[in-house]
Formats: C-alpha cells, sequence, structure tokens
C-alpha cells in the first residue's frame, strides 16, 4: 500500500502500565496476557485512513523501566505523537505522567506542535480503580491533551487513541502548522504525496 504521510509515534510510562499491551491490541487485534518487559525499544507499524489520505504510523514502544532511561531518550526526539499511559488500577502510575510530559518536551524542543495523548489503561480493571477518570480528564486539559481511558484486555478506545492523535497531526498540517521538510515535526510525505509533488499534480495540502 503506498501512503500519503508517516506519522512518528511514540509511546511512554510507567513499566507494567500495559504500553506493549496496547500496541500489541492496535497492530493484531489481540491480547497476549504472558508480555515480558521490554527491553530498550520496539517498534511496529500499521496504516490507517484519515479523511482521503493513508497515512502509516511508525510507533516506538518504550521500556517503562528507569535503568533503560538514558537509553530510550534518544528514540524521543522528531516525534509527532506522544502517548502517555498509566494504570488507572496503579496511582503512581498517573502521579509519575506530568514527568514523562517534561522528559519528551525536553527532548522534542523544536517541535511546539507535539501531539499529546494521556491514556488510562485497564478500564476492564474497575474494581480495583485507583484513578478516577475525572482525574485524567483534569490533567489531560491542564497538558492539552487528548485524553482517553482504555483497555488491551477488551480493545475499548485502543484504534481511537491512534486514529485521533493521527486526525490532530492532520489538522494542524492542513492549518499549515507543520513544515515538511523539517523532520523534527515527526511527519514525512508518503510516495503517493512524493509522487503527486514532483509531477506538479493536485497539491491540495502540499507545502512543497
Ligand atoms: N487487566 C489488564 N491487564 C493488562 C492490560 N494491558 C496490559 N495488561 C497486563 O499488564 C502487564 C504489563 O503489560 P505490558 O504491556 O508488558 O506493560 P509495559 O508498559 O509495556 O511494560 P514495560 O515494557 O516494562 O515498560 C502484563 O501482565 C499485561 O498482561 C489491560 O488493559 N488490562
Ligand atoms: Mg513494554
Amino acid at each position: 500500500m503506498s501512503q500519503d504521510f508517516f506519522l512518528k509515534y511514540i509511546i511512554v510510562g510507567n513499566t507494567s502500565v500495559g504500553k506493549s499491551a496496547i500496541l500489541h491490541r492496535f497492530i493484531k487485534n489481540d491480547f497476549k496476557s504472558d508480555t515480558i518487559a521490554t527491553v530498550g525499544v520496539d517498534y511496529k507499524a500499521r496504516n490507517i485512513n484519515v479523511e482521503d489520505k493513508s497515512i502509516g504510523l511508525m510507533i516506538w514502544d518504550t521500556a517503562g523501566m528507569e535503568a533503560y532511561r538514558s537509553f530510550t531518550q534518544a528514540y524521543y526526539r522528531s516525534s509527532a505523537v506522544a502517548i502517555f499511559v498509566y494504570d488507572i488500577t496503579k496511582k503512581e502510575t498517573f502521579t509519575a505522567i506530568p514527568g514523562w510530559i517534561q522528559l519528551i518536551r525536553q527532548n522534542c524542543p523544536d517541535n511546539p506542535h507535539l501531539v499529546t495523548v494521556i491514556v488510562g489503561n485497564k478500564s476492564d480493571l474497575e474494581q480495583q480503580r485507583a484513578v478516577d477518570s475525572t482525574e485524567g480528564d483534569k490533567m489531560a486539559k491542564e497538558h492539552k491533551s487528548l485524553f482517553f481511558e482504555a483497555s488491551a484486555v477488551t480493545g475499548d478506545n485502543i484504534d481511537e487513541i491512534f486514529e485521533k492523535a493521527a486526525q490532530q497531526c492532520f489538522e494542524k498540517y492542513k492549518d499549515g502548522d507543520i513544515d515538511i521538510t523539517n523532520d523534527t515535526f515527526g511527519f514525512l510525505l508518503g510516495p503517493r504525496q512524493l509522487e503527486i509533488c514532483s509531477t506538479g499534480g493536485e497539491t491540495s495540502g502540499c507545502s512543497c
């Protein structure tokens, strides 16, 4: 399949909040209960459609374990979207989110248009809930982030996390906020758009 655009996503948050399970659900529409902690980083890709465009999502899943922190930071740069995950049953994973946001912003200083999403995962464990959804919503508003409660087990809201973020990126692009020639925005032209640009055809939304 030929994409119009590529977007770079990064997923961060404390260990065991379910980052890899969320990505596995998004890519395979499946849940694996026997996952092991991510070592360093993992990478996966999937195409989605936004309006009439085909967008290739390039998604980096990082290890939450402190020991890998200096290694994973190298992957934060040039992201279009940062997804911050906490576990609704573990308060400390939620209070850690502002620190994660600060860390990502420090590493993407040249991208004021970074799209951020806060995700409260494990919404299937309602009986063990330790973070109210209104707290998550409030934090997201404070950080101008999208907010979802989701579950990698049931699949609830998983596609929405990735799709809404892509839609927001595309809106910024259409508004002229994204310089496509500057890779710090995490937004690249795909083969289909490159072809259109080079043949001088329809250039709607194209900045070349
Ligand atoms: N009940 C429930 N368990 C989940 C969910 N998502 C993940 N888990 C479980 O939580 C544990 C940790 O999941 P991972 O996806 O490995 O967590 P991670 O955030 O990638 O952890 P690191 O790679 O160490 O940073 C595993 O036992 C998963 O089966 C969910 O939505 N609901
Ligand atoms: Mg992981």
